[in-house]
């Protein structure tokens, strides 16, 4: 199932990079994907566009959701930022000659860096089976069989999923047509990623995502990582974290894998730190958490601090903790405070693989501080137990009253750059999570009330035929999902896939019988409608949405919007609506954004006359308020986790936890290279990062190739070989390898619980050689 690679034979090369994050290793970086791109056709490196990155009046990178200021940097983008740029408006275009000269077949053998590589589509695209290629056809033509595929399937029998890139005027849009369609199967990205934060959070405090604002990093005195790096997913906020460290603000991290950008940043608009050299120290204090082993290390933090407190108040010294707050705005805390209190440090530490006095100096640096953030990611929300790792986050927080007052609260840091806003406009497969009865009134028409399918059910249904047809707004499902070795297969019995995207990925190739490939305008570009240029908006990680505006010229001439091409299916596939004009909202997406502002007016009021607004309007927080009257019982909830291991299985000799890691050249599965500079790893992502001890205990050699197998007893086969045993820095019984080549050994029944997230964090797998 992996795919070859068809670019020529690189120079392979592993070895410890020194350097720090930023500096001039990143605008090397910027550089080689820049100048790869540009002289593929001679076009301008895209400077101007970099320019307008992430400002008022500019565009949204189209890479990280990390808040954009209202007070820029002169350069308001990161290595990663201006290489996803670089990647959009590369002079390459995949075009009907290249479909002519390449069958289906054949790109199926093509890597993911070498399908992407081909440049931008130019031209709607059908699937010709006779010739095993994709062949050109008129949008109408396109949109006429869509439509007419589309009214012959059964609507709860389609999904429509949804990668967290397209605007909040698309997302508005595309979820109202499933839903007029009938269809709740309304799965999208963010399952597969901050679903646990989704959930986890909405029980612990009654919000679905974070509390704090970019302000609160300037005047926090703690900050905490789990499983998050920085330094790759969202560098621009090195600035934030560097600005902190300097002000001797302790930054705690807790990571199986020493990431360069939590260690130390060099910032490339330091003119001192780029000459010099010098690095920012960012962590204080760096601990080497087993893969799934954060619940544990919570409950030791929560240990000591409740421990601490009862031994102070005995005494008659200060409290701990923050029982005023405990008083007045939560519950559960006996029973949580119980919890901690009976577990034992051996236990913790055998579950964290940390030692009791590491996470009594981390509890200890907690206490200390009056206001502390929680920043978390990948590493909390993609485990079996993903859902109580955040409910952990929220109890070591709400234990000294950490939310809702300056410096403090909960920092998931979200993926895609509108994955959060995709949520607030709408795509859901939870009834409860949508306006339903709004939009009936709205639009005069009676939406499914029943839940629809997220990812993973979706995965199900295809597995099970109950899945017939599929649509995808952007994104590249099959290879994004688990168990991609059985989804290939169940995929090709869909009838109907269509796949709106900027570029070729294997989803494309994996097609159902009818099979379109519809090509769209990048977010950078141009989007000229009937009453003159539009702009989009976005929400970043914070709820601060923003205005984005493109000019650069498109692609093709024949590339639609994401608006267009979604109003076009809408109008072949729907009735006629009085109350609805799809044509309307497509010539001035002004008119989206009022319907928008109509469905939810508790934050959306005076939309357009808010969103260009310098570092975007804020939508407000109700438990940032100190209001949790959203989480059950109307109070912040204390909850006590089901065990102290977030990985869902026992351990067993020799079955490893392995975590599946992006890379520092890689956005999810677009693959800009094979450098990952800051784990010194060139040429190649075939690589298994393993312990010494580990390695020597079964045998093997640095550099051997072996393979992996996944330990699940469900009769399924998962395996991939070709890895090369690279020692690092890990703790003792984790691996780590890329995502997404190794999603063939993720069992689609390994997700977390309640949120389904895929449980990426620690597979269980056995080394084959
Ligand atoms: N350049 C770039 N930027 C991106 C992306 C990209 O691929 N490339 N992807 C975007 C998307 S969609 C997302 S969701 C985010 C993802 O950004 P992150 O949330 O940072 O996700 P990952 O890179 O998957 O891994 C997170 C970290 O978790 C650690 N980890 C693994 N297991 C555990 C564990 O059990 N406990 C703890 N404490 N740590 C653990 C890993 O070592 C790693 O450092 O980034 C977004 N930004
Ligand atoms: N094993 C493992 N699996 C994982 C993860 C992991 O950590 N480990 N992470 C998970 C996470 S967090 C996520 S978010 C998912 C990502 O899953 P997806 O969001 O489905 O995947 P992407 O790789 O982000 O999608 C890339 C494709 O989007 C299309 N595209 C890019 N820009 C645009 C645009 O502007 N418009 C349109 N219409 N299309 C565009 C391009 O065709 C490109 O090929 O993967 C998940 N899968
Ligand atoms: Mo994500």
């Amino acid at each position: 199932m992996a795919a070859k690679r068809r670019s020529g034979p690189r120079k392979t090369s592993i070895k410890r990079y020194a350097g720090a994050a930023g500096g001039w290793g990143s605008l090397v970086g910027i550089g080689k994907v820049a100048l790869g791109e540009s002289t593929a056709g001679g076009a301008d490196l895209p400077v101007r566009q970099l320019l307008r990155q992430n400002k008022t009046g500019g565009f949204m990178c189209v890479s990280c959701a990390w808040p954009k200021p209202a007070k820029p940097r002169p350069a308001e983008f990161c290595e990663n930022g201006a290489k996803a740029t670089a990647w959009d408006l590369t002079p390459r275009r995949c075009t009907p000659e290249f479909f002519a000269s390449h069958t289906v077949t054949e790109l199926l053998g093509w890597s993911d860096h070498d399908l992407e590589h081909a440049g931008r589509l130019t031209h709607p695209l059908r699937y010709d089976a006779k010739t095993d290629t994709y062949l050109p056809c008129a949008w109408r033509d396109a949109f006429a069989e869509i439509g007419a595929e589309l009214k012959a399937l059964a609507p709860t029998s389609v999904v429509f999923y949804a990668s967290g890139r397209a605007s909040l005027e698309t997302s508005y849009m595309y979820a109202l047509m499933a839903r007029m369609y009938g269809s709740q199967n309304l799965a999208d990205s963010s399952n597969m990623c901050h679903e646990s934060t989704s959930v986890g959070l909405r029980q612990s405090i009654g919000s679905p995502v974070g509390t704090v604002l970019l302000e609160d990093f300037q005047a926090t005195d703690c900050l905490i990582f789990f499983g998050q790096n920085v330094g790759s997913n969202s560098p621009r906020m090195l600035h934030d974290l560097q600005a902190a460290a300097r002000r001797g603000v302790p930054i705690i991290t807790f990571n199986p894998l020493k990431e360069r950008g939590l260690q130390r940043f060099i910032n490339p608009q330091s003119p001192f730190q780029m000459l010099t050299g010098v690095a920012t120290a960012i962590s204080s204090q760096y601990h080497q958490v087993k893969a799934g082993g954060d619940i544990a290390v919570i409950a030791g933090l929560c240990k000591w601090l409740i421990e601490s407190d009862d031994a102070a108040r005995a005494a008659g010294r200060p409290a701990v903790l923050d029982h005023a707050f405990i008083d007045e705005h939560t519950q559960g805390f006996d029973a949580f405070a119980a919890f901690c209190r009976q577990t034992a440090w051996a236990d913790i530490e055998a579950g964290s693989g940390l030692a009791r006095s590491d996470i009594e100096m981390a509890a200890a640096a907690y206490a200390a501080a009056k206001a502390a953030i929680a920043v978390y990611g990948m590493g909390l929300t993609q485990h079996r137990l993903g859902v109580q790792n955040v409910h952990m986050v929220c109890n070591l927080l709400l234990l000294k009253g950490n939310i809702g007052r300056p410096g403090a609260g909960a920092c998931p840091v979200r993926g895609h750059s509108n994955v959060q806003g995709q949520r607030t406009v709408g795509i859901t497969e939870r009834p409860e999570l949508a306006p339903l009865d709004r939009l009936a009134a709205q639009y005069g028409f009676e939406p499914p009330r029943e839940k629809g399918m997220a990812t993973v059910e979706a995965c199900e249904g295809i597995l099970s035929g109950e899945v017939k047809g599929f649509i995808g707004l952007g994104g590249n499902f099959v290879r994004a999902a688990p168990d991609s070795g059985r989804l290939e297969p169940a995929w090709r019995r869909l009838r109907l896939t269509v796949q709106i995207a900027t570029k070729l990925n294997r989803s494309h190739l994996v097609n159902g019988a009818v099979a379109y490939l519809l090509p769209c305008l990048s977010r950078i570009e141009a989007d000229v409608q009937a009453s003159g240029p539009q702009t989009v908006s976005v929400e970043d990680s914070i709820s601060c949405i923003h205005a984005s505006f493109g000019e650069r010229a498109p692609a093709s001439d024949y590339l639609l919007s994401e608006p267009a091409i979604v109003a076009a299916i809408a109008k072949a596939a729907l009735p006629p609506n009085p109350k609805l004009d799809w044509d309307a909202w497509v010539g001035d997406y002004g008119q989206v954004r009022d319907a928008i502002e109509a469905t939810y007016p508790q934050w959306f009021g005076r939309f357009n006359q808010r969103f260009r607004q310098p570092g975007g309007f804020y939508r407000g927080n109700k438990a940032r308020l100190r209001d949790f009257s959203e989480a059950a019982g109307g109070k912040a909830n204390f909850l006590v986790p089901s065990a102290l291991s977030a990985t869902g299985f026992a351990d067993e000799a020799d079955v490893f936890r392995l975590m599946t890691l992006r890379s520092n050249d890689q956005f999810n599965t677009t693959i800009y290279g094979y450098e990952d500079r800051f784990r010194g790893v060139s040429g190649t992502r075939d690589v298994l990062f393993m312990n010494a001890a580990d390695r020597d205990h079964l045998g093997l050699s640095e550099g051997q190739i072996i393979g992996l197998c996944t330990v699940a007893s469900d009769g399924h086969d998962r395996r991939m070989g070709g890895l090369r045993v690279t020692t690092y820095d890990i703790p003792r019984g984790c691996l780590g390898t890329y995502y997404p080549e190794c999603n063939v050994l993720m069992p689609l029944a390994h997700h977390a619980l309640e949120s389904l997230t895929p449980a990426a964090k620690a597979i269980p797998v056995r080394i084959i050689t």
